[in-house]
């Protein structure tokens, strides 16, 4: 089997297929995994979170490791698995307090209220001391895994995580952040780049812990529009993919890239030194394949299309398949599965897209 990236510290993969369709080669069947498929959706994973903090589970290999292999060991039809952390581990490297509230998500009791407090933050970060239990987390999962899927590694884009230092949790206006854009230019790019180099050194450690594919999340991309993406976003994404390549040389392993609600970027996102183009649910398969040219395409089911019944869904999934022509394309929903949906339609999805086979 070809798996350039065999590492003899791990059992050998079993089902390479996710690799190989970043990598752009000829796939005899679709691969398919799920954003967030390790969560609240999940009972297995409630039972777990009722005994412990969020960020603690992150912070012990043992419990993250057992939560990223809980939708491997219940959906057999995945062929990828994402290691159990969150993007929010980085602004707490580098000294901010972050806590995760159940039902609300994480907020940040001192978030960055001006440039000033720039000086509160620990750079440069060494990963490997603060975030050495992720490390830690991959390669036990590695071994757990035994070969049956390839493990994702992940972290937040720059933009992104600046947004939650800046607001203090989730956000609907972004006002907060995109007002440091227009007034503090210069020291916005200043905490982008500080971001985009913590990024890079902890995606390449991951790496070297065990991680075989890369995925950065710009969640917030969609707020910030064409002329903002291009320069406070972009060149950041640009960054952190082109120094874990450098990096990492012969070692290096196919990266995507997620800016959800960037329809305005699309072309631009396919002439980075990413992979994979990750496609929310909102943007049309077919018009992105005339933006992205040979680009391997990722997604992009609508969440919300778990809501549906099974028969629908299937129907839904399917049309979704055809859309991308079974051509460079890696399946997923187009954003992360919600609380409240159910496991038995999550089964469906990926059942539909296994045996969904080009015609
Ligand atoms: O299975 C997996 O995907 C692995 C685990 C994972 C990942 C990849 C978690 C666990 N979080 C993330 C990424 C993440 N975290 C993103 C990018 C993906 C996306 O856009 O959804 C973002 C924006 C966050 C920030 C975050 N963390 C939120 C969103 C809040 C908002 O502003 O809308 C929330 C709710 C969290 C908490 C969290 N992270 C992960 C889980 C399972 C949870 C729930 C925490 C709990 O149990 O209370």
């Amino acid at each position: 089997m070809a798996d350039d990236n065999a590492d003899h510290r791990f059992p050998p993969l079993k089902n390479d297929l996710l690799l190989r369709a970043a990598r752009g080669e000829e796939i005899e069947r679709v691969p398919v995994w799920v954003m967030r498929q390790a969560g609240r959706y999940l009972p297995e994973f409630r039972e777990l979170r009722a005994e412990h903090n969020f960020f603690k589970i992150c912070q012990t290999p043992e419990l993250a490791c057992q939560i990223t292999l809980q939708p491997i060991e219940r959906y057999p039809e995945l062929d990828g698995s994402i290691i159990f952390c969150d993007i929010l581990v980085i602004p707490q490297a580098m000294g901010m307090t972050v806590e995760m509230i159940p039902g609300k998500g994480p907020s940040f009791p001192s978030p960055l209220s001006s440039p000033d407090d720039m000086s509160r933050l620990q750079y440069p970060v060494d990963v490997k001391a603060s975030l050495g239990y992720v490390m830690k987390a991959i390669t036990l999962t590695r071994q757990r895994l035994d070969g049956r899927v390839p493990l994702f590694g992940f972290c937040g884009a720059p933009w992104t995580l600046m947004s939650y230092m800046i607001e203090g949790g989730g956000s609907t206006t972004h006002s907060k952040s995109k007002a440091w854009l227009y007034r503090h230019p210069a020291e916005a790019h200043q905490l982008l780049d500080m971001l985009a180099n913590t990024c890079a050194d902890f995606l390449v450690e991951q790496v070297r812990a065990g991680a075989q594919i890369l995925q950065v999340f710009d969640s917030h991309a969609g707020i910030l529009g064409s002329h903002l993406f291009s320069t406070f976003s972009l060149p950041y994404l640009e960054k952190i993919a082109s120094k874990v390549k450098a990096t990492l040389k012969e070692q290096a392993v196919p990266m995507v890239v997620f800016a959800k609600g960037a329809h305005y970027a699309i072309e631009k996102l396919a002439m980075t030194s990413y992979d994979v183009l990750g496609l929310d649910w909102s943007m049309d398969p077919q018009l992105a394949r005339s933006q992205c040219g040979e680009k391997v395409l990722q997604g992009n089911l609508d969440p919300c299309a778990l809501y549906t019944d099974q028969d629908d869904l299937r129907k839904k999934t399917e049309e979704m398949m055809l859309s991308f022509r079974g051509y460079k394309h890696i399946a997923n929903l187009g954003h992360g599965i919600y609380p409240d949906m159910d496991p038995d339609h999550l089964r469906t999805f990926l059942r539909a897209v296994n045996s969904y086979r080009k015609s």
